[in-house]
């Protein structure tokens, strides 16, 4: 199984990363939020080669609508959103098989020790109360009881807390995550895509979409179904943390430091998250899109962003770097083609003002 480092680090880890909660979005809207254009620029020479080297039919990104009841909230819920990694699987097998019925069991065996006590021992019933203190054989039985229960809650908890963190794998995709006040930056270092920016549509945009407002953004992180996502997360300015709950996937976005998580997408589809660490003013209005497809659209969606679906080898070598030193400066040396607000510099947060 897993080395005793891997279980440490994931013990000290998840005390801060790891959690199921889902806040929903403040009613109101933020004033004249300034979203860049929904769909992609992309040049036409950039698409013509697009075209030429797609497979004929998946040459143009289309972004995929949103199912109902996947990938989001839904009014009313309580329960977890419906898991579509298999962590998240996992994790909701072990809360819905194994905790929520020894929770149930244990909570209605209290329930009625104290009705029974309540009722079997009263005043009324008792003009000369009982003076036993001392029972040896009980105190034994319930020390090792919930002993036992606790060692056997252990096994598959350890286990998916040590998967959470096991390293990705070596085909792994590399995204670079970067959280601003108050939107989203994502870069492909290994397919040659520089840093573009994801930020919430208005409402109006949203309807059009016909997404949920508060949640759609105009730039989705697009992912290949079936293959592990590796992502580097950092924040440009204060600490934010990126959270898709249908992914089971949070991690904070810490600035100076490059975080890591990896998720594994089931099925195509668009998979919601928002912001989930307090970040200031728009804290609420930085939300996530991740969109899953099949591999070969994945693939269109990449030419369609100029860059190169194969790999590092044939990208531009300046954009594909890694660097997790000086994150923010080194995927911006492929300027972002849609990002007004963010091109101009390396300092894209300094002015809250001209973002929201
Ligand atoms: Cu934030």
């Amino acid at each position: 199984m897993k080395s005793l480092k891997t279980l440490v680090i994931a013990a000290a880890l998840s005390l801060g990363a790891v959690g199921a909660g889902h806040a929903q979005a403040p009613a109101e809207a933020p004033a004249a939020t300034a979203s860049a254009t929904p769909a992609p620029a992309t040049d036409a020479a950039t698409q013509a080669a697009a075209d030429a080297a797609a497979p004929a039919g998946d040459a143009t990104y289309v972004p995929m609508k949103p199912a109902p009841g996947v990938g989001q909230p839904v009014d009313a819920g309580i329960n977890f959103q419906a898991q579509e990694s298999p962590i998240g699987e996992q994790a909701y097998w072990f809360s819905h098989v194994v905790l929520l019925p020894i929770i149930t069991v244990i909570s209605l065996f209290v329930l009625g020790l104290l009705l029974w006590v309540i009722v079997r021992y009263r005043a009324k019933a008792n003009p000369v109360p009982s003076k036993t203190t001392h029972n040896t054989f009980i105190e034994i039985i319930w020390t090792a009881i919930p002993v036992l229960i606790l060692a056997v809650i252990a096994v598959p908890s350890i286990r998916l807390l040590a998967a959470q963190y096991e390293p990705p794998k070596k085909d792994a995709l590399t995204i670079k995550v970067t959280g601003y006040q108050w939107y989203w930056g994502y870069a492909y270092p290994d397919q040659g895509i520089g840093e573009y920016v994801s930020k919430m549509l208005t409402e109006e945009q949203a309807k059009a979409s016909g997404e949920p407002y508060h949640l759609a953004v105009d730039n989705r992180m697009v992912v290949p179904v079936g293959q592990q996502v590796k992502l580097i997360i950092t924040g440009a300015d204060v600490i934010h943390s990126f959270a898709v709950p249908a992914l089971w996937t949070k991690m904070d976005a810490v600035p100076g430091r490059a975080n890591e998580t990896t998720f594994t997408v089931n099925k195509p589809g668009v998979y919601y998250g928002q912001c989930s660490e307090l970040c200031g003013v728009d804290h609420g209005y930085m939300p996530i899109a991740v969109e899953a497809l099949p591999m070969d659209k994945w693939k269109a969606w990449v030419r369609s962003k100029g860059g190169n679906p194969d790999g590092a080898e044939a990208a531009a070598p300046a954009a594909a770097q890694p660097a997790p030193e000086g994150p923010i400066a080194a995927v911006r040396t492929t300027a972002p083609a849609e990002t007004p607000d963010t091109a101009a510099g390396d300092a894209p947060a300094a002015s809250p003002a001209t973002t929201n």
